[in-house]
């Protein structure tokens, strides 16, 4: 029985740190701004410190896209694709959001 729990203890510390398949180095996110709703919305993305992150963004407003951590923010326009890069180089968790209205877009997550 103790060998079982520490196998169980060991399975979720490599899941809460994150171990196994390492996070990319680059990744791109398609984001759509429609009828005041967000596509993705909310969801989980990883990236290895030091990674590319570019965001492809199209709109049906006026709207700001903020990477927070990062000190990004950008204006986008309807009838124009705004692409936002940036290098991952802050360790964490950060939202990345739009501002009108409040929509969480992608939970980041800097490894
Ligand atoms: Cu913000």
């Amino acid at each position: 029985m103790k060998k079982l729990s520490s196998l169980l203890l060991v399975i979720f510390l490599a899941f809460v740190s994150g171990c196994g398949p390492s996070a990319p180095s680059e990744v791109t996110v398609n984001i759509s701004l429609k009828d005041g709703k967000v596509t993705p919305s909310g969801e989980a993305v990883s990236v290895a410190k030091g990674g590319k992150v570019t965001l492809v963004v199209e709109t049906d407003k006026e709207d700001i896209i903020h990477v927070h951590g990062h000190g990004i923010e950008r204006e986008v326009k309807p009838g124009e694709t705004t692409t936002i890069e940036f290098t991952a180089d802050k360790v964490g968790r950060w939202e990345i959001e739009s501002h009108s209205p409040a929509l969480l877009i992608v939970k980041l997550s800097v490894t």
